[in-house]
């Protein structure tokens, strides 16, 4: 029998690779989109099949992490073997303008989803996406028992959803498991975080579409792995006998203005001529280190990182102009709904 999976965040980064992964494994799919005034699908639209479709396998709901009533009908309809919540504000500068809202959406989001699982009695396994960001201040290299301390609203809300994990695990005895992602990126990554802002720019400015780049703290150091494979280790969590959480991480290191260089110099640009400073994109309290240790996750999910910071910059340099000569070009098409 075929398994059935929920992603809510299935319009995002990794709910896209989800889909993808999952399908490629049988899995029938069904994805929580919220409503915009604009199209949100566009990392979907080439594995979309209309209603329509005849068997098919990728099915849309409308609902949203802050509607908990919307949340138990749509578990009682789809009757899920497992749930991925990867849906949240997931922004760190932008929680600090818009606290109250991460607060409920990434945070209370995470435990109206466990309540409408526990409340619709449906036996799913449940994947919870948190942060590197509850390391926050702690120092690396951070790894399964590093204590928390975060550094902002969103830090905050996913400290909150991780413990609301732990604790339906531990009273209900659900099969619930954080994922302590370190930054992932990809081609598909949103475009205001800053290695995808900055390959976007690279591209841009080679094209002589732009000139200069802003940026903010160019010394923080994070610990960038490839979103593809990131997926493949939140569904091998899911796949255990035994419910646990795990860190994801590559375990390299780097700073925003090392990436910076290698994106530049991937197209022949030197960074400094073209990248200035802006104050409106740093941060009230910033995380200045994240390097992951992915021990536990090698050991017992036998997940391995295979892509380094160097070559995802790259292959985001390279992505970004192709789909910027496509754009040119007019080669890229909406696909209509
Ligand atoms: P994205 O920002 O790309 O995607 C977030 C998803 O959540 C989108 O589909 C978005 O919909 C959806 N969403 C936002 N608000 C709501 C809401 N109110 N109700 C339902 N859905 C909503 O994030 P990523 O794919 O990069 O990350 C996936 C998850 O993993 C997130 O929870 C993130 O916080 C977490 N995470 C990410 C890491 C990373 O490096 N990428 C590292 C560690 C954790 P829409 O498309 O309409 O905006
Ligand atoms: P992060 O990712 O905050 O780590 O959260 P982001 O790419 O936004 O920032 C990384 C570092 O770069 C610095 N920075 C800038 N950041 C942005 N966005 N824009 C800029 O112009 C800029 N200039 C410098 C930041 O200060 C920061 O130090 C991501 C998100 O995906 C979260 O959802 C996820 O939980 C964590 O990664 C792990």
């Amino acid at each position: 029998m075929s398994k059935t999976a929920l992603i809510t965040g299935v319009t995002g980064q990794d709910g896209s690779y989800l889909a993808e992964l999952l399908l490629g494994k049988g899995y029938t799919v069904h994805g929580l989109v919220r409503r915009s005034s604009s199209f949100n699908t566009e990392r979907i639209d080439h594995i979309y099949q209309g209603p329509q479709t005849f068997e098919r396998r990728l099915i849309l709901h409308h609902a949203d992490l802050s509607d908990g009533v919307a949340l138990v009908n749509l578990l009682r309809e789809v009757n899920p073997d497992e749930v991925y919540n990867l849906g949240a504000q997931s922004h760190v500068r932008v929680s600090f303008d818009a606290p109250l809202y991460t607060g409920d959406v990434t945070g209370l989001g995470a435990l109206r989803l466990l309540e409408a699982i526990r409340a619709s009695g449906v036996p799913a396994r449940v994947y919870q996406a948190s942060s590197s960001e509850m390391f926050g201040a702690a120092p690396p290299p951070q790894h399964e028992g590093t204590p928390f301390h975060p550094r902002s609203p969103y830090g905050c809300a996913k400290v909150f959803s991780y413990w609301s994990t732990v604790n339906y695990r531990e009273a209900y005895g659900m099969f619930a498991v954080n994922g302590i992602l370190f930054n992932h990126e990809s081609p598909r990554r949103g475009e205001t975080f800053v290695t995808r802002k900055i390959t976007r720019a690279v591209a841009r400015i080679r094209a002589g579409l732009q000139d200069k780049l802003y940026l903010g703290n160019l010394d923080a150091v994070r610990d960038w792995g490839y979103a593809p494979e990131y997926v493949e280790a939140m569904w091998r969590m899911l796949q255990r006998e035994v419910p646990d959480d795990y860190v994801v991480a590559t375990g390299d290191a780097a700073r925003v203005r090392d990436f910076l260089a290698e994106a530049f110099a991937a197209a022949d640009l030197e960074w400094t001529d073209h990248v200035r400073f802006d104050p409106k994109y740093e941060r009230p309290s910033e995380v200045d280190a994240l390097i992951g240790d992915a021990g536990k996750a090698r050991e017992t999910l036998g997940w391995e990182p295979r892509v380094r910071w160097r070559e995802l910059a790259r292959l985001m340099v390279a992505a970004d102009i192709t789909a910027l000569e496509d754009e040119l070009s007019g080669a890229r098409v909406r696909v209509d709904r």
